[in-house]
């Protein structure tokens, strides 16, 4: 069996040499561009993220093909070998990160943490009004592997908390809205927004001005999904108008994000690198490894993308 391997903004050494050990009887390779195929063996699986279209031309015969990330927007623009199953990360370390960097995006503007480090940088002994956490609905968009974390971890400080999925969803602790015909009431039920939605055709620009004058006043933005759910213009205005009262930003449309762009030195804006739950290669190649295995004895695997759905 032969796997190739090609991931953007990765080190490659140590997940070559991680897939090696994880999987013994596989050849691992670094894939070459344009190597000549006398070169090299035809891989059966791939290993990637954000790869080029000619990756996936030098590789018709792919079975498999190992997204080293849960989003799959960038791979399902390419053309890809219409045979070969697509293999998303499921959690994998990342739901609890997640859970964390929202919870403290939530907490730390509900609490005004902000308002009080810049207070006592400048040496004042302040306080501020303490709000009501009945005052504070969030709703969380996307109730997949880390939506669901996301939404439970903050059902246990006690927020209210409202979830929207495109099925309909159980999960204590959480209102739950499905489907665009329950959209504007889930939004109207809530003050902040956390959008963890996979990026297809259907979620592209979805946090619009429209949808965004739906959040209760006073709402508060947090995009850790994809920065192209997201229409900056429309954000900005409902800021400066008063609207929102501000947003923690993880994922941009270019990133890194541009030098001159607005959001780096917006007041109301909080941004972070694209980082809000990496990639944790050990438990990655792990669920790689055991997936890939599983297929080749034939078995139904988790994690399968659905590719006509996007997601
Ligand atoms: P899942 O596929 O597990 O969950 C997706 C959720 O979105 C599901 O609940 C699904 O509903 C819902 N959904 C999809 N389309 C629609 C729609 N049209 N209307 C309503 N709901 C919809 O994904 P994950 O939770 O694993 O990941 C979510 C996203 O988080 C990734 O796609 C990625 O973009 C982003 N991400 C960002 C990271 C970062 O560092 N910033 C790190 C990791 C991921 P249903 O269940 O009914 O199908
Ligand atoms: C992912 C990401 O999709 O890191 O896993 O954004």
């Amino acid at each position: 069996m032969n796997i190739t391997f090609c991931c953007t903004n990765t080190a490659p050494e140590p997940w070559l040499a991680g897939l090696r050990a994880a999987l013994p009887q596989a050849q691992v390779e670094l894939w070459q561009p344009g190597a000549a195929p006398a070169d090299y063996a035809p891989a059966d699986y791939a290993v990637v993220w954000q790869p080029s279209q000619q990756f996936f031309d030098e590789q018709p015969q792919l079975k498999g093909i190992f997204n080293i990330g849960a989003g799959v927007d960038a791979l399902l623009n390419l053309r890809l070998p219409p045979q070969a199953v697509v293999v998303r990360l499921e959690d994998a370390g990342m739901a609890v990160q997640m859970a964390e960097y929202v919870c403290q995006a939530v907490i730390r503007h509900f609490r005004d943490l902000e308002a009080y480090a810049t207070d006592v940088r400048a040496g004042h002994w302040t306080y501020y009004k303490l709000r009501q956490r009945s005052d504070f609905p969030v709703g969380v968009m996307g109730l997949g592997v880390l939506g669901a974390r996301v939404a439970q971890a903050l059902a246990h400080f006690e927020f209210p908390v409202n979830g929207w999925s495109r099925t309909p969803k159980v999960l204590d602790g959480v209102r739950g809205f499905n489907g665009a015909s329950q959209l504007d009431e889930f939004l109207a039920s809530s003050r902040v927004l956390v959008n963890l939605l996979p990026l297809t055709p259907d979620t592209s620009n979805i946090l619009n001005r429209e949808r965004l004058s739906r959040l209760q006043p006073g709402g508060y933005v947090i995009n850790v999904a994809r920065g192209a759910h997201l229409v900056d213009e429309d954000l900005l205005a409902l800021l400066d108008s008063g609207h929102l009262a501000g947003a923690t930003l993880d994922v941009f449309r270019t990133e890194p994000l541009p030098a001159d762009h607005p959001f780096w030195r917006h007041p109301k804006i909080t941004i972070t690198p694209h980082t809000s739950a990496r990639t944790l290669r050990e438990t990655s190649i792990a669920q790689i490894a055991g997936k890939l295995m599983a297929l080749q004895r034939g078995e139904l695997v988790a994690g399968l993308v659905d590719v006509g759905r996007g997601y």
